[in-house]
């Protein structure tokens, strides 16, 4: 069960990302946005109150619960999973080369540096089904990205991600993977378990009351950069998982799943970065 119970990780949920300073990226969005944005958004949810007659019982649980998501350090985690899979969809539309996908709340920059071929640093004892990957970082006229990095990060066979869950060495199945002039890269790591989010704070409490369920199928994290050309954030899937046509975040696209072969332990799969 991921979790994020500790004090210490609810600090790492509301520092490890975003612009460390938020308020001046809100003083330097400018005034005629947020007057429409905010006003926009304001509306939906009047037109929702009037619309299903909510009642001050309801809006006060919802009032306890939004300050209770606060409380919580959910806010990351309530963002990512609900809303950032729009904002992704919006921000990559122009691309003609991969698809990517959400970010999610566990990105840690500056992984360890392990070559064009190496493995993801993982514990002696790695529990899970060992997993080869392979692929070429192309530009989208096909040339090879010499220099281009994958940073691969994701959970381990419990579905714990490394500093966020307690007990797990700080760099654990996260790594950055540099390619030669071929553009080529090997990577082995462990298959990622199937993942729920917290159940434990108010967004599970969300899920709960809703009866809804709080599964992601599992995923492999990536981001893929080279010079001159735009950063691919993406999430890479497995065939078959009952979660990929419905996973709570919305982040799955057929194209991010992957093919096996040799038996299942090995995968090839290439990124195409759009020049920026
Ligand atoms: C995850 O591992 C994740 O990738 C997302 C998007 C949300 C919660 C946990
Ligand atoms: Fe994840």
């Amino acid at each position: 069960q991921p979790h994020h119970g500790a004090s210490d990780s609810h600090n790492r949920w509301t520092t490890s990302r975003g612009p460390s300073q938020p308020f001046d990226a809100v003083k330097n969005t400018p005034k005629e946005r947020v007057d429409l944005l905010a006003r926009e958004l304001l509306n939906a949810a009047h037109e929702t109150i009037r619309k299903h007659k909510v009642t001050y019982d309801e809006f006060n649980a919802l009032k306890a619960w939004l300050i209770q998501v606060g409380k919580d350090g959910e806010w990351p985690l309530f963002l990512d999973v609900w809303l950032e899979h729009v904002v992704e969809d919006v921000a990559t539309a122009h691309r003609a080369g991969s698809k990517g996908s959400i970010e999610g709340p566990y990105y840690v920059p500056n992984a360890p540096e392990q070559g064009a071929d190496g493995a993801v640093p993982m514990r002696t004892n790695e529990r899970g089904t060992t997993l080869l990957w392979e692929g070429t970082i192309t530009s989208t006229d096909g040339t090879a990205l010499a220099g281009a990095t994958v940073e691969l990060w994701q959970a381990d066979a419990d579905g714990l991600y490394s500093q966020f869950a307690p007990g797990i060495p700080e760099w654990n199945l996260r790594g950055t993977f540099t390619v030669g002039v071929d553009g080529r890269f090997r990577i082995r790591t462990i298959e990622p378990a199937p993942y729920q989010i917290p159940t434990d704070g108010s967004c599970g409490k969300l899920i709960a009351a809703a009866g809804w369920h709080a599964w992601r199928p599992a995923h492999l994290h990536v981001k893929v950069s080279a010079p001159g050309h735009e950063l691919v954030t993406a999430q890479l899937y497995f065939p078959g998982d009952p979660h990929n046509d419905d996973d709570i975040a919305n982040a799955v696209k057929s194209e991010l799943i992957l093919t096996r072969r040799d038996g299942g332990r090995a995968v090839e799969y290439g990124f195409v970065l759009d020049p920026a």
